[in-house]
């Protein structure tokens, strides 16, 4: 079959004092890190959507990237991208994709009609995937883009549309079954409100709630035993979208008892958008028991939108993954680049030098963030910080046996509080970059 990025080599891991275009400088597959291949360890995805449908528009401009790889027709340009998508994974060395319904396959007439499409094109990847031993990551339904769905899915004001919706969702779970899945993410796309003026909250909540166990029960039914996420959001495309961040996301699921079922998909872009960093909203989902899986991305600071870029910063890398390796590690989730280059990085070429940067960044950030955990002089301050409470006291209050007259008396003794110790933020920030950079 003739390559359809026929200037792209099978991209080599080179070492860091390469000045090669395209190769690896961190990232090495096949490196054992914290007794894994770094390959295992990351679980690198690629974004279908981002990498193999969209071409740059905005609404300032149409596509600026061909991605018609030789062809217009719908099903044709479908088995295109299949070939695109299992060409960069080769070429790439990532074992994973993600994708929406109607990414990998067009929509038709009819929702048997978009099925249909499904069936015949999860076919050819299923072929792919055994030829290749490539895997699918996670899928989930599109139920934001066609105009049906201008009020939300499952929490739209219209019965029709929820089940429309319910319909999709219920074909996306049997593909994403058949593609091997092990992921199955519901970001809330349109569900959110404009105004509180024409929505009722509650009421559009309890739907999501319901619509989210028939979900979980039809995948059981069929012998699923992967992961649900939800994927927080707290703005765009409604003003305000219901799975705001991850401290909401976990109150929901467990109002609606649906946290035993589900953990959380962290997309770094959103954090911020939240007015959180990312390393916030991981450890949110760590401490709470939901940590799930990643949409490596990062926003920029100076704009208020989700622009999706390739993950390059160092300091937001490592501290993920620091968090990842206190989560211990991915069970089920990796790292998926929920990524776009430029609208001005219009060439095929710039999705190379794109993952290859995101990669790299990631690898660096797993070294680095195994490399703070060594050297431990930030995880021994915060220890030291905390060990008032190992003594007996402490040890009391933490087991729910002390009261607050007992700690008053306590208190009246003390007069006031004696010593406090700095929490020395300047210092651990110095070690941070020394272990980065050194
Ligand atoms: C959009 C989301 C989306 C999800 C999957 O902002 O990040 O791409 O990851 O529906
Ligand atoms: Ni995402
Ligand atoms: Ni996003």
């Amino acid at each position: 079959m003739s390559e359809l990025f026929p200037n792209i080599k099978k991209i080599k891991y080179e070492g860091p004092k390469s000045k090669s275009k395209m190769a690896f400088r961190y990232y090495n597959p096949d490196e054992v890190v914290l007794g894994k291949k770094m390959s295992e360890y990351m679980k690198f995805a690629i974004s279908y959507w981002h990498t193999l449908s969209a071409s740059g528009a905005d609404m300032f401009g149409v596509g600026t990237a061909d991605k018609t790889f030789g062809t217009t027709e719908d099903m044709q340009l479908a088995y295109k991208k299949v070939d695109a998508c299992f060409e960069m994974m080769d070429k790439l060395s990532i074992d994973y994709f993600c994708f929406h319904d109607r990414d990998i396959a067009p929509e038709g007439d009819t929702l048997e009609e978009s099925n249909k499409n499904l069936d015949e094109i999860s076919d050819y990847i299923v072929k792919k995937q055994k030829e290749s031993g490539k895997k699918c990551l996670w899928g989930t339904a599109n139920c934001f883009s066609n105009p049906r769905y201008m009020h939300g899915a499952g929490t739209a004001p219209n019965l029709d549309v929820f089940v429309f919706a319910a319909g999709q969702i219920k074909k996306n779970i049997d593909i994403s079954l058949k593609l091997g899945a092990r992921g199955l993410v519901f970001w809330g796309g349109r569900e959110g409100y404009e105004t509180l003026l024409n929505t009722e909250m509650g009421f559009e909540l309890d739907n999501l709630a319901m619509l989210l166990h028939m979900a979980v029960d039809y995948a059981h039914s069929k012998g699923y035993d992967g992961d649900f996420y939800i994927e927080p959001k707290p703005k765009e495309p409604t003003k305000h979208q219901y799975d705001f961040d991850c401290a909401t996301v976990i109150a929901f699921l467990k109002k609606y008892e649906l946290d035993k079922d589900f953990k959380l998909n962290v997309e770094a872009n959103h954090a911020t958008l939240a007015g959180h960093t990312f390393q916030h909203e991981l450890r949110v989902a760590r401490e709470n028991g939901f940590f799930g899986s990643i949409d490596a991305n990062q926003g920029d600071m100076l704009l208020g939108w989700d622009t999706d870029q390739f993950p390059t910063n160092l300091y937001d890398a490592a501290l993920c993954m620091y968090e990842v390796i206190k989560a211990g590690g991915f069970v089920n989730g990796g790292l998926n680049f929920d990524a776009k280059t430029r609208r001005s990085s219009f060439e095929l070429d710039d999705l190379f030098y794109a993952y290859i940067a995101g990669m790299d960044a990631f690898a660096q950030g797993l070294k680095a963030a195994i490399a703070i955990t060594d050297d431990g002089r930030i995880e021994d301050f915060v220890a030291e910080r905390y060990s008032s409470w190992n003594g007996e006291l402490g040890t009391k209050i933490r087991a729910g046996k002390a009261s607050l007259p007992e700690l008053s008396a306590l208190a009246l003794a003390m007069g006031d509080v004696e010593t406090n110790i700095s929490g020395r933020q300047e210092y651990l920030e110095n070690i941070l970059n020394q272990i980065l950079f050194s």
